[in-house]
């Protein structure tokens, strides 16, 4: 299973409620034992292998994960980093991790709140006058996606290429892109239901930058990045270019068969603090790690991220973290994230003591996501999760779905399936 190259799969030792108006279903869950993270059972590196292998063979030019174990690093990929220059993948790289950066903005705004500069149950209009056409509109609903805020980026990315093309080089001010939700109805009434808007997490950079008299790079770099020395993780906004070593990421157009776009330079104004960091593997499992494990906010600020809403099967949300409840019982904590080019899996134990971190260098490649899936059950789950080589399901399966639709993923209306 180890060998010398990371291509191929090196192991290495490294040192390495209801009050603040939340319904009832969103309720704290208890951790299990197995969540303790001391329990879990060893990961499954063989089947972790397999999945990222079934990622390229569904169409992702490389795949790859880093699990990281009380101390103890695994790392495994498979595949290209450049298509063009056939260089292997490597855990070095960098790459695009989309709504993963909702992570890292919830971090700040809830430090804020820690540091008494913002409450989460006050409307966001109190902190941006008028911004928003309905005063009953919380800091809370847009951290769980409960505002109604319509998502702007279905109308922006109902056709992958072309959409993209349209926005790659172009530069969005915060307001322009909560003016294109506006021009659209709400979905809901605020705080009704959980409904996935990226609208929210412009909002929240907006809360940021108006709260601190700084842009949310500086935030980043002052509250996350260098406490907790991510030295690859970066938010080049608006540049292009991901700067040192990086993955290339490919979007898979909607007709079947075209060829992949290089989608790898692009503002990702469109995503901004919704979704525009770039990070590794190695940044992501030390960030989630240090925030499940209670170094980056108060105990009790904490708690408030983990008040869950259901969001679909074996999911919940909280305030800008997903859960994601395994097959063997054990619920995991972090996000997902899709920008054009590039499919993340960000998770850790109850604990914050394991981490797993994965890559695609693909999107708009439902079955490779739901592939990618697998990934978290290798970590946390161990062999006995493990899909046997040949049998049918995600893991072996041919693209049996059109591109881009996802069967069970928590996705934005327009992007994947209902
Ligand atoms: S979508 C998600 C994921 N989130 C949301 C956000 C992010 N990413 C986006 O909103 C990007 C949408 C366009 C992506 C593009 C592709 O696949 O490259 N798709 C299309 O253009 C489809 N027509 C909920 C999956 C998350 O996990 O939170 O990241």
């Amino acid at each position: 299973m180890a060998s010398a190259t990371a291509r191929r799969g090196t192991v290495v030792g490294a040192v390495l409620l209801s009050l603040l108006g939340v319904p009832a279903q969103a309720a704290p869950r208890q951790s299990t034992a197995a969540e303790a993270g001391s329990t879990l059972p060893a990961p499954d590196l063989v089947g972790l292998r397999a999945v990222l292998r079934t990622a390229q063979r569904q169409g992702a030019p490389g795949a790859m994960a880093r699990i990281d174990d009380h101390g103890t690093a695994y790392r495994v990929a498979e595949g290209l980093a450049d298509r063009g220059t056939r260089r292997a993948l490597d855990e070095a790289d960098r790459f695009r991790i989309g709504s993963v950066t909702k992570v890292f903005t919830a971090v700040v705004l809830l430090q804020l709140a820690d540091e008494k500069k913002l409450r989460l149950d006050a409307p966001v209009n109190r902190y941006l006058p008028g911004l928003l056409p309905d005063d009953r509109i919380t800091v809370r609903h847009v951290l769980s996606h409960r505002s109604g805020l319509y998502d702007y980026t279905h109308d922006m990315f109902a056709q992958s290429v072309q959409g993209f093309e349209a926005v790659r080089g172009k530069v969005f001010t915060y307001r322009e892109l909560v003016d294109r939700s506006l021009r659209r109805p709400r979905t809901d009434a605020p705080g009704a239901v959980y409904a996935y808007s990226n609208t929210n997490f412009v909002v929240a950079g907006m809360l940021v930058e108006k709260l601190t008299g700084h842009s949310v790079r500086t935030e980043y770099q002052n509250r996350i990045i260098e406490p907790l020395n991510l030295r690859d993780t970066v938010y080049v906004h608006p540049a292009t270019k991901i700067p040192g070593r990086y993955a290339h990421g490919y979007l898979t157009p909607d007709q079947a068969g075209a060829a992949l776009v290089d989608a790898t330079d692009q503002t990702a104004s469109w995503a901004q603090s919704a979704g525009a960091i770039i990070s590794t593997t190695r940044d992501l499992n030390t960030f989630l790690s240090a925030l499940l494990g209670g170094r980056l906010t108060s105990a009790a600020q904490l708690a408030q991220m983990r008040r869950w809403m259901p969001s679909g099967t074996a999911q919940a949300y909280g305030l800008g973290l997903r859960r994601r409840d395994l097959s063997c019982g054990v619920s995991v904590y972090g996000h997902t994230g899709a920008v054009q080019g590039y499919y993340t899996y960000a998770f850790a134990s109850n604990d914050g003591r394991r981490s797993l971190s994965a890559l695609a260098n693909t999107s708009n490649n439902g079955t490779v996501l739901t592939t990618m899936l697998g990934t978290l059950e290798s970590a946390f789950c161990g062999e006995r999760t493990r899909v046997p080589s040949g049998s049918a399901g995600p893991v072996e399966g041919p693209t049996e779905r059109p591109v881009g639709r996802p069967a069970a993923e928590d996705i934005a209306h327009g992007i994947a399936a209902d």
